[in-house]
């Protein structure tokens, strides 16, 4: 028998353009990006590392609901989201908020999609988004839907989904990808790997060397990325845009990264099973330090610059929450109200009967 597996896996490098000290290695893939635009993704990098430890901040005080932690993770979420244009659909999971927020959602609204809040899920015209899914998977085979969708109306937009390592498991994920590669959707399929789900770590998860290669068995184009890259994961996802809308198919974007917080804040202690050293390790590929020297060494960031990014991002994120908490608490009738178009018989009677109790 044809050995295969190996020459097919060893096909799955990890594709890189800024090391690790912020150097260029790979001077020919090189996105083209203006100063205003790599100083906008530095930014948006910051921003979203603040929200992060203002968020775990107010979930320990009570202020939020559910909330799971992103440091760590920003050049893989936000690298794929500064490819994509407005009228691209957004597929996110629990841990994909920050896309949302720079896709267009407002922050108040993301503060009340954590306390369970409907006005959470509701997107703001203009953008194409479904709100968070808890279900690990169950929006993948929904964006294979969507990205049939975009190539059947012959629109120029992708739909782009978000799983975790955890997610390439479920048989949603093969499900979606295989029926998007076979009916052409315009889809990217983005697996971020940060190498655990919950406690599992990855190499438990699949006996495959990569999550990339996954896509081969599907007939689409799959590569595995450095997540803690920023330059790397949007010129990636990039292409992946360009190819889903010439008709090239699919592909699928494993993302190496670390979550450095907890699962969720929801009692989740990454001690039990992650060492200091492994840490220690992934905190020094840091996305933000390796940016923010590159940037440096082009003259286009120093500390002041950051701090206004901190101060406006605090300023902000303050007004936001206070903008949550002054939302009028949601009732029965509303959850009845958003549901249905036209309430059955049944539940108008119950209508009756909560509007009565509410009004008291
Ligand atoms: C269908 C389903 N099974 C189990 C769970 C419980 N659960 C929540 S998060 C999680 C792990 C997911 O890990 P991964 O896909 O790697 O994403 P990460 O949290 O690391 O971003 C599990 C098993 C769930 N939400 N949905
Ligand atoms: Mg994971």
């Amino acid at each position: 028998m044809k050995r295969t597996l190996e020459n097919i896996e060893n096909q799955f490098e990890t594709f890189q353009i800024l090391n690790e000290e912020g150097e260029i290695v790979n001077e020919d893939a090189v996105p083209e990006l203006s100063d205003d635009d790599l100083k906008e993704i530095m930014r948006r990098m910051v921003y979203t590392r603040i929200l992060d430890q203002r968020s775990i901040a107010l979930n320990r005080q009570g202020r939020l609901g559910f909330y799971a932690p992103t440091a760590g993770q920003e050049a893989s979420q936000l690298g794929s989201q500064y490819a994509l244009e407005q009228a691209d659909y957004i597929l996110p999971g629990y841990r994909d908020v920050p896309q949302l927020i720079w896709q267009g959602l407002p922050l108040y609204k993301a503060f009340l999609f954590s306390k369970g809040h409907y006005v959470g899920n509701q997107m703001p015209d203009g953008l194409n988004a479904v709100s968070p899914q808890i279900i690990i998977g169950a929006q993948i085979t929904q964006a294979a839907g969507v990205g049939i969708g975009f190539k059947k109306r012959g629109e120029e937009a992708v739909a782009i989904t978000y799983t975790g390592d955890g997610g390439a498991s479920q048989g949603d994920f093969y499900e979606g990808v295989n029926f998007a590669g076979a009916l052409g959707g315009q889809n990217i399929f983005v697996v971020q790997n940060n190498q655990f789900a919950i406690s599992v770590p990855v190499e438990k998860q699949s006996a495959a060397q990569t999550i990339a290669q996954k896509a081969v068995a599907a007939g689409i184009e799959g590569i595995q990325v450095d997540g803690m890259d920023v330059l790397a994961v949007y010129a990636v996802t990039k292409d992946a845009r360009e190819r889903a809308i010439n008709g090239e198919g699919p592909t699928l974007i494993e993302t190496l990264t670390y979550r450095y917080g907890p699962h969720t804040m929801a009692g989740d202690d990454p001690t039990r099973y992650r060492t200091e050293d492994m840490n220690d390790e992934w905190e020094k590929k840091d996305p933000i330090v390796r940016f923010r020297k590159y940037l440096e060494s082009k003259d286009l960031w120093n500390e002041d610059e950051e701090n206004k990014v901190i101060e406006k991002a605090k300023e902000e994120i303050k007004a936001a929450i206070k903008e949550a908490d002054n939302t009028p608490k949601q009732k029965v009738t509303d959850l009845m109200d958003i549901m249905y178009e036209e309430l059955p018989q049944s539940l108008k009677e119950q209508r009756e009967e909560y509007a009565e109790k509410e009004s008291k």
